[in-house]
Formats: structure tokens, C-alpha cells, sequence
């Protein structure tokens, strides 16, 4: 315990206060598993907030990286280097748009997209300069940037961080009526998580992005899906936005595209919303850079070789019923898509916390979410056999306990 305590206390004293992790201090991982340094193993039901969907450290990724790094890792885009097309392409043609503006973390490929949005605002639809609005939805997470938190609601997210970006109208989440009444001549683009990940794992209801779509093409207005937690399979199909068939004019990749090991993120659009950015107008010191197209290239390959969204669609019906049976005066309420769960732990029963510490104590690695939320989201390379490892120790957890804290 000594080492672990000694790590925690450097990084107490060096860094900024800004997190609150669990106690653990991670030293390796492969596939699901992580180990600490004092040589537990765990196993990973966090996955970085859906950014290791391919799993610790796969050995195609990997490879990928090493060979990469031995040729050239960056060029800036000055000059143009080898791996950026064929990532691009690759992405393209995965995604069914006709342009990828890449960038680094997810955060960078929300601004890109609202920045895209504005002019094309202002250059193909006409709204008068700075007078373009933005719709976003309650809850939103999207990134931690003075303009994303500026339509954040939450308001530990904003306080002190004023002044804020103007031009962004909030509306409740899951809710048609309040967003197309929200919707103005000067409305340029509505942006939304297809399931709000941050907010608690919220499914919205059925049928709710489909007339998101209806509603933006009516209006002319941009539909943009912040799919960079729910993408990429971990739903149970590729795009979360695929249950509806209501794919978005912009649409937003990170974590996963990256898969694991590299951060990569990307704007997808066809190119009549792309073709507003010229030479200057955006860009990137690392955007595009030839080790990441390199990594994420190869992100996207396994993702499709091993048909990462049909395993999380099977395997994550399988972990619901699993949690569903088990009987737990704790749970209020288990709800999500694919790998994405939720577990709401009941209200006089406390915060979602210390059921986390509890599970990491037998060997589960969790993180609760909007206090009341415990989220389940493994790899998607999961196994069977794995899931029932889990759901014998979330079963000790959540089963009713004699004692009463
Ligand atoms: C942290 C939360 C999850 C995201 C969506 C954009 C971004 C995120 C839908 C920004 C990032 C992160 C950031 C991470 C924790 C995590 C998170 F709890 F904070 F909200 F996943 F639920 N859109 N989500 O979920 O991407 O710039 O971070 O690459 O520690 O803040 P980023």
C-alpha cells in the first residue's frame, strides 16, 4: 500500500486539484484487465469514458503505433505526410460523409464543429453576421472549453469562468416540442448527445432524434451529433444515432477513433458544410498528425473486423439481464444502450460513490456519474465469461447487506 499511497501523495502535491480519482494507481493493462502497483488486477468497467472500446493495448493498435513512430510521428500540416489520406478515406468511408477535418481531443472537434456551423450560418444560409444561434440541449456535456461550458448547465462547470460565448439557447433534453419551438430564422445548427453520457447515461425517447432530423431539415437548420462517447460501437451499433436512422449533417468522433492510445477526433460533414473553412480559417499543430491517422486507422479496422458493435449489442443484453436479476433494494432504475449502462442507485440509499469503492475493492474498476449513476462500460472486446466475473461481484455489492451504513 506504501507505493500506492507515496504516487498519490506526488500527484496531490505537483498537480492541479481538479480530479478526484479512486485510490488506485494503475501501472499496465491488456485487453479488459488492469493491474495496480502493488499487483492487483481489475477489471476495467470504465474504459476511459468509452475511449478504450477496442480494449487495453490491442495488439493491432499497438503495432500500428511502433511501426508508425520508426518512420516519422509529425510533420505539422505545413506539409503533407503519408498516413493522413488513407486514415481519412478510411474514415470517410466508414462514416457514409464525404469529408474529415481531424483533430486532437474531443473538446477541439466540438469547436470545430460549432465554428463550422457559424459560417455556414452566415455564408450558405444567410443569418446575419454574429447573430447565428446554436441549440443545445439540458445536461449537455460536450467538453470543458470557455465555449463549450458557456451553454454547459451545470453549474459547477461555469462558475468563474466567465464571460462567456453568446449565442447558444438551451432546451430539455428528449424534448421535440421544446426544440422546434426554440428554433428562429437565425438558428444555425442544433447539437446534442444521442444518449447524454455525463448527464447520467439518459436515453432520450424513442423516435426523438429521428424528428430532430426531420425538424433541422425543415428549418434548414445543421443537425450535429456529439457522438464521441456514444460512437464508434459502443452502443450496439456503430453510431448511437443508427436506432433512428437520423444521421446528422456534422457529426463528432473522439476517444474510441483514438483506441486508447492516441488521442485523435475528427469533424465528419459532406462538403457543403465543410467547404466553409478555407486555408487559415481552422487547424491544428497535431490534427491529422501521421501517428495518430496512423493509430486510428487501425482503431477503425478492428472495430470492424471484430464486429465491435454487434458484440456490444449481444453482450450488453447480456450484462442488463445479468443486473437485472439481481435483486438489490439499492437500484432505483438500469437503463442505457449496448455497453453503455447505468445503474441509478435509490436516493436515501446515498451517492453512487461508495458503491465504486466498493466494487474496486472486489476488483472492478467503476466511476459514478452525476452523483446518483454507477456506469457499466467495458471494452466491447469483453468476453462472456468475463461479464459473469463482474456480475458475481456487482451481484456481493448490490445485494442487501445486513449491516445498514
Ligand atoms: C474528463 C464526463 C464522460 C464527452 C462528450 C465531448 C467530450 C466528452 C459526449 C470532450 C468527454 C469526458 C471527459 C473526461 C470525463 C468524460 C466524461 F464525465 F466528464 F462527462 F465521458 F462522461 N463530448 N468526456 O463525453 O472530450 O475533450 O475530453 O476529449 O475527465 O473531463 P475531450
Amino acid at each position: 500500500m506504501a507505493r500506492t499511497e507515496e504516487l498519490i501523495r506526488e500527484v496531490d502535491q505537483y498537480s492541479a486539484r481538479n480530479y478526484n480519482p479512486l485510490p488506485v494507481v494503475i501501472e499496465r493493462g491488456e485487453g479488459v484487465w488492469v493491474f495496480d502497483v502493488e499487483g492487483r488486477k481489475y477489471l476495467d468497467m470504465l474504459s476511459a469514458y468509452s475511449a478504450l472500446n477496442q480494449g487495453h493495448r490491442h495488439p493491432k493498435i499497438i503495432r500500428a503505433l511502433v511501426e508508425q513512430a520508426e518512420k516519422i510521428t509529425l510533420t505539422s500540416r505545413a506539409f503533407h505526410n503519408e498516413t493522413m489520406g488513407p486514415f481519412l478515406h478510411k474514415l470517410c468511408a466508414v462514416t457514409g460523409y464525404e469529408k474529415a477535418l481531424p483533430m486532437n481531443t474531443g473538446a477541439e472537434a466540438v469547436e470545430t464543429a460549432l465554428k463550422a456551423a457559424r459560417k455556414w450560418g452566415l455564408v450558405k444560409k444567410g443569418v446575419p453576421e454574429n447573430q447565428g444561434e446554436i441549440i443545445v440541449c439540458e445536461n449537455n456535456f460536450h467538453g470543458r472549453t470557455v465555449t463549450i461550458v458557456s451553454f454547459s448547465s451545470e453549474e459547477q462547470y461555469r462558475y468563474g469562468f466567465g464571460p462567456f460565448t453568446p449565442g447558444f439557447v438551451i432546451v430539455p433534453f428528449g424534448d421535440a416540442a421544446a426544440l422546434e419551438a426554440a428554433i428562429t430564422p437565425n438558428t444555425v445548427a442544433i447539437l446534442a448527445e444521442p444518449i447524454q453520457g455525463e448527464g447520467g447515461v439518459l436515453v432520450p425517447p424513442q423516435g426523438y432524434l429521428a424528428k430532430m432530423r426531420e425538424l433541422a431539415s425543415q428549418h434548414h437548420v445543421l443537425m450535429m451529433l456529439d457522438e464521441i462517447q456514444t460512437g464508434l460501437g459502443r452502443t450496439g451499433r456503430l453510431f448511437a444515432y443508427q436506432y433512428e436512422e437520423a444521421k446528422p449533417d456534422v457529426l463528432i468522433l473522439g476517444k474510441a477513433l483514438g483506441g486508447g492510445v492516441y488521442p485523435v477526433s475528427a469533424m465528419l460533414a459532406d462538403s457543403q458544410v465543410m467547404d466553409v473553412f478555407g486555408p487559415g480559417d481552422h487547424g491544428s499543430t497535431f490534427g491529422g498528425n501521421p501517428l495518430g491517422a496512423a493509430v486510428a486507422k487501425a482503431a477503425l479496422e478492428v472495430l470492424l473486423e471484430e464486429d465491435l458493435p454487434g458484440r456490444a449489442m449481444e453482450l450488453g443484453s447480456y450484462f442488463v439481464e445479468g443486473l437485472k436479476a439481481i435483486d438489490s433494494p439499492y437500484v432505483e432504475e438500469i437503463r442505457g444502450k449496448g455497453l453503455l449502462i447505468g445503474v441509478e442507485v435509490k436516493k436515501e440509499h446515498g451517492s453512487a460513490r461508495p458503491f465504486c469503492e466498493r466494487l474496486m475493492a472486489e476488483g472492478l474498476l467503476c466511476k459514478e456519474t452525476h452523483e446518483q449513476t454507477i456506469r457499466f462500460a467495458p471494452p466491447l472486446t469483453i468476453t462472456r465469461e468475463e461479464i459473469d466475473w463482474a456480475l458475481e461481484r456487482i451481484a456481493k455489492v448490490l445485494a442487501p447487506r445486513e449491516t445498514a451504513e
